[in-house]
């Protein structure tokens, strides 16, 4: 199971733009019009680590981890209210492990913005807005349905009502003066039952100030303006060029490499993108090796390594032995696995032992 990003925003904000960016217009799903199937598409992780792996190893084929990006059809303004359409990209975005909001600030004559006018506070206002609707009318309908439940109930499912209503109507006090949930501290507990809801505030929001070219010399000093005031508990602001990045990403990587340099860009979008979705997903790499090929893994981190485990395969979850580990540092010190067994340098874990990122992960398991 990879990772799931939804990527929202206005109309004409440039979504499908960063969607082509970040998956070098790989995309399925038949979109054509507003409402209609969104557009699915796989990148694959950038993860250096995993060069200097094939480096040193030699494998017969390396195997990054994969993010889904899924640029939702219809504009999200309106969320709430177009019922037929809400119902529809709600269920899609309830799915999303985080959401990237794209936000217009390129101008072009051509196209007219939604709105009238450039406005990027406004915009990521009004998104903020829409996702805050959401939740609250969700709230609200699960609110109605436990007072209904409340009343033939009895104890223990009673208490249980209880403390959910008590969780719903803190969380609906806090939305109605405009706290996502995302920056709430919950109990464990509250946690716990939140998960099953699917809040789309509470979901980790990268905000993707989409710039024109002209731009790109600002990008810093305006990344840095806005990030003054946008980066928030799970939340991010970056500036991309995503006009630019979608043409680069056709390209084949020398090329891309030369035309970035010329416009002072370091990264690809893709870099630009997966590294702050990362953080705020808290998420942490680990690899394998195993019949020759070098596989890397994204897991939360804090993840046992039995949980590892089953994020490759059920069986090794549930035949799980141990873990042979090793850090990435100490394996590039000692050139090869063999030589670091030789030192030994391998580890034996067990199923509470946390994966480390970087760390290169062996399962021993019987099914
Ligand atoms: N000049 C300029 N045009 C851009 C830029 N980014 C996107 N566009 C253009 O803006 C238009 C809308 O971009 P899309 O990526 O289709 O935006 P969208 O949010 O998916 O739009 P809809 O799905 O049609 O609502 C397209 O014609 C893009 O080529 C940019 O940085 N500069
Ligand atoms: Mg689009």
């Amino acid at each position: 199971m990879s990772v799931n990003i939804g990527i929202i925003g206005l109309a004409k904000s440039g979504r499908t733009t960063t969607f082509n960016a970040l998956t070098g217009g790989q995309g399925t799903g038949g979109y054509t019009k507003e409402g209609s199937a969104p557009h699915i598409g796989i990148a694959n992780v950038p993860e250096p680590r995993l060069k200097t792996l094939a480096d040193m190893l030699h494998p017969k084929r390396i195997v990054p981890a994969e993010v889904t990006y899924i640029d939702i059809g219809a504009s999200v303004k309106g969320l709430v209210k177009e019922t037929t359409i809400g119902g529809q990209l709600l269920a899609q975005l309830s799915n999303v492990d985080a959401l990237i909001n794209v936000v217009r600030a390129f101008t072009d004559e051509s196209i007219p913005h939604v709105e009238g006018s450039l406005d990027i506070e406004r915009d990521i206002a009004t998104m903020n807005l829409e996702l805050t609707f959401s939740d609250l009318a969700l709230t609200e309908r699960r609110l109605e349905r436990i007072k209904e439940s409340l009343k033939g109930a009895k104890p223990p499912e009673r208490q249980s009502l209880l403390r959910e209503q008590e969780t719903l109507v803190r969380i609906k006090a806090e939305l109605e003066k405009d706290v996502p949930i995302r920056e709430l501290d919950l109990t464990t507990d509250e946690a716990r039952t939140m998960a099953n809801y699917q809040f789309l505030t509470a979901k980790p929001l990268l905000i993707v100030v989409n710039i024109g070219e002209d731009q790109i010399p600002q990008a810093a000093s305006l990344e840095a303006e806005l990030g003054s005031h946008h980066s928030r508990p799970k939340c991010a602001i970056i500036t991309l060029c995503s006009k630019l990045e979608m043409e680069l990403a056709q390209l084949d990587n020398s090329a891309a490499e030369g035309f970035r340099a010329e416009f002072g860009l370091r990264e690809s979008g893709l870099e630009r993108i997966i590294k702050p979705s990362y953080q705020l997903l808290g998420l942490i790499s680990f690899f394998t090796i195993v019949s020759g090929e070098v596989k890397a893994w994204s897991i939360q981190n804090g993840t046992n390594a039995l949980k590892a485990a089953g994020k490759i395969h059920s069986d090794m979850e549930r035949g799980f032995i141990r873990a042979e580990v090793i850090s990435y540092d100490d394996l590039l010190k000692c050139g090869g696995l063999p030589e670091a067994r030789k030192k030994g340098l391998l580890r034996l874990e067990g199923k509470s032992y946390i994966v480390q990122d970087g760390d290169i992960v062996t399962f021993l398991f019987n099914v």
